[in-house]
Parts: C-alpha cells; sequence; structure tokens
C-alpha cells in the first residue's frame, strides 16, 4: 500500500523500535527520565530556545503553549486556514477560553498590517489579544513555508503591542529545509514553538514544545493539568532522537517526490494544482471534473494500492513521506495517468523520466 493520506501513517523504524526497546528511562514527571531529558535538550539546541518539553500530540502542544501563554477571556489571532482553528476539535475556546480572531492569508502568511490592527487597543469594550499564532508549514494550503523575514515581521508587530507569538510548527523542518535556513533562524523571533516528532520525521508518537525556561515551567504545568505527564516515556523520546538524527537529512527527498507528482498531475485533465503551494511535503489540488468525483478518484486509486483523501468536495491532499519511495512516487505518477487519463498532453509514463533523482534508475514498474 502507497499511504498518501498523512506522514502521520509512517510506521517506526528497526532503529526506533531499538531506541524503544533500548531507552534508559526514569519518571519523567519528575524530571527522572534522562532520554526524554535529552531530547528535550537536543530539541531546545536546534530551535535556539532555553528548553523543550515533550508532549503528546500537536494538538496537546498547541494548547499547552496557548495555556501557557494566555489568560482564559483573551484573543487569539490566526489565519483563517489555521490547524488550530479548523482541526484541534475547538480546544483554542473550550480549553484556553479563547477568542479567535481568523484572519485572511497568502498562502498562508498573514498580512503584518491586518494583524496590527487585529490587536484592538487596550479599551473597555474590547478583548485583549493574548497570542497570535503561526503555521510553519502551512498544512490547509498545502505546506507551504512561512519565511524568517515574514515571521520576524509579525512578530515585530505582536510584540510591539505585547502579544507573543506562537508557531504551530508541526513541519517546521520541512520549512526550514525548503527554505534553507537554520531552523532556529524560523522561530528566533517567537515566544515559543511546537514541532511534531510524528509527522514528517516519521517518529510513532510525540511532539515537542520549545521557549524560554520560564514558559516551558508554565507550559510543563499545563500539560500535566492535561494528564500529559508520561512517566517512562523514554521509550517515545528514544524514537524521538532517532527521528531527529535520522529522517532531518533525508526531508528534502519527500519534497522532491511531492514536487514530481504535482508536475505530472498539474497537466493532466480536470486537475486544478497550483504549483506555487508544492513547497514541501504536500500536494494538494482540485479535481474538476463532470465524470469523476473527488471520492471516485479515490476509490479508483484504492484499485493501484494507493490511499487517498479527500479534504473536502473538490480537495484531495496528497502526503510524501518516508514509507513512500521514489519507485512508489513512480507508481504514483502512473496510476494518476491511468485513472484521469493523459488527454491530449503526451504518451502514458513519459512522466516516469522525471520521477527519479539524476542518476537513479528509471523505475521499470508497469500497470496493467
Ligand atoms: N495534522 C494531521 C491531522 O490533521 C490529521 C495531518 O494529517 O496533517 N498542526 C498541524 C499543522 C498539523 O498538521 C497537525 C496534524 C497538528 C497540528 C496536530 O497534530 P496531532 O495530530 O499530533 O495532534
Amino acid at each position: 500500500m502507497i499511504d498518501l493520506r498523512s506522514d502521520t501513517k509512517t510506521r517506526p523504524t528497526e532503529k526506533m523500535r531499538r531506541a524503544m526497546a533500548e531507552a534508559e528511562v526514569g519518571d519523567d514527571v519528575a524530571g527522572e527520565d534522562p532520554t526524554v531529558n535529552k531530547l528535550e535538550a537536543v530539541a531546545a539546541e536546534l530551535l535556539g530556545k532555553e528548553a523543550g518539553l515533550l508532549g503528546t500530540s500537536g494538538t496537546q502542544g498547541n494548547i499547552v503553549s496557548l495555556l501557557a501563554l494566555t489568560e482564559p477571556g483573551q484573543k487569539l489571532i490566526v489565519e483563517q486556514d489555521a490547524h488550530m482553528f479548523h482541526y484541534e476539535r475547538g480546544g483554542v475556546a473550550r480549553l484556553a477560553g479563547l477568542l479567535v480572531h481568523t484572519l485572511p492569508g497568502h498562502y498562508g502568511a498573514m498580512d503584518p498590517e491586518e494583524v496590527a490592527a487585529a490587536i484592538w487597543p487596550d479599551e473597555i469594550h474590547r478583548a485583549p489579544t493574548g497570542a497570535v499564532a503561526l503555521e510553519n508549514t502551512h498544512n490547509r494550503v498545502g505546506g507551504t513555508c512561512l519565511s524568517v523575514e515574514h515571521t520576524n515581521d509579525i512578530c515585530e508587530v505582536a510584540h510591539r503591542h505585547g502579544v507573543p507569538v506562537h508557531i504551530d510548527g508541526a513541519r517546521i523542518f520541512d520549512a526550514a529545509v525548503a527554505l534553507e535556513v537554520e531552523p532556529r533562524d524560523l522561530v528566533a523571533a517567537a515566544d515559543s514553538v511546537t514541532f511534531c516528532l510524528s509527522k514528517s520525521l516519521g517518529a510513532p508518537v510525540g511532539s515537542v514544545i520549545c521557549g524560554e525556561e520560564d514558559f516551558i515551567a508554565r507550559a510543563r504545568e499545563y500539560r500535566k493539568m492535561l494528564g500529559g505527564g508520561m512517566r517512562q516515556a523514554g521509550i517515545i523520546a528514544g524514537p524521538g532522537l532517532v527521528a531527529l538524527e535520522q529522517e532531518l537529512p533525508r526531508l528534502h527527498e519527500d519534497h522532491q517526490k511531492a514536487r514530481r507528482i504535482a508536475e505530472v498531475l498539474a497537466e493532466l485533465p480536470g486537475i486544478s494544482l497550483d504549483l506555487v503551494r508544492v513547497q514541501t511535503n504536500m500536494v494538494l489540488f482540485e479535481l474538476k471534473r463532470e465524470d469523476m468525483t473527488v471520492l471516485q478518484l479515490c476509490e479508483q486509486l484504492g484499485e493501484y494500492d494507493i490511499k487517498a483523501k479527500a479534504l473536502s468536495e473538490m480537495e484531495i491532499r496528497f502526503v510524501l513521506h518516508r514509507d513512500i519511495s521514489f519507485r512508489d512516487t513512480g507508481r504514483v505518477c502512473i496510476a494518476l495517468e491511468k485513472v484521469l487519463g493523459t488527454g491530449n498532453r503526451r504518451t502514458e509514463g513519459v512522466c516516469m523520466s522525471r520521477c527519479f533523482p539524476k542518476g537513479e534508475r528509471m523505475c521499470q514498474y508497469k500497470i496493467e
């Protein structure tokens, strides 16, 4: 099976499983798990922050961060397609008691002037702004990156008004790779960042929050409050450390695979795909055909052992990850040509020459 539904679908590697089995552990609630402590220190160092905190998931990392940064009744400013707004079960309102103010984005980036205007003046009728949150890479827009400059601009505006900035950096390392910048530069101006071990980094569980010592101390309390104190969590941190060591150097390959699929797809009939969005490991596109629905397309891909997920009635998202090889990428391209037809473009399979990095053997795979 080629599972394109998400990079959360990756299975732990042998090395990760070994790290789980061999992890030195202790009670992390008491700060006594050496493997967790090591992961938190490595993560903080990578992101240029004072401290780190292991959490169960990206959702937990985001809500714990917001609890530690804000007070109930304050306002959170986020881009209108933010994961925190759409897909985190309304926890921002229910758990952190925040009023959410969404702003339009350009490929996931809010206009700093609109952010400034959304930070309402301190006045008797108005909710004070508790935080601004950014998402990098931006999931719902298709894995687009926020640049260092943009992040700095937003942070400058927010900080000028005394408002902290949180980065939902579930895939922040993909952004760093795509932008060719140091991960720490992408988050330097922000007050907190959460990244996920279990997405493009391919570990089975976990996210890490990074920030300054006093923020992390508060976050630790909220993590406990939410039931996130995990005792011998070294068995999670172990594969997390392997992920940082083993997966970071290969993230660019997932981006290449996404790019190749996108370039093939963009030329197929009835596909609307903005190649500008294809910056990291995702391919987001719309199907505009009379003869096929998005669900039917997913079903037909299933016949080629490809799992894909509809995002809406029109949209599909493919996510490339470690468990999809370049060879699989070629199979996906062929299957897409078979299912969607090549229109009057070119002969089937021509895409294959573009599916492999230079020097790699061409895929011999044939779908009958
Ligand atoms: N994204 C997942 C889920 O929506 C299923 C995916 O497949 O892309 N922030 C961002 C930007 C995310 O993409 C996600 C998960 C989260 C936060 C939440 O992480 P988890 O699932 O670990 O709670």
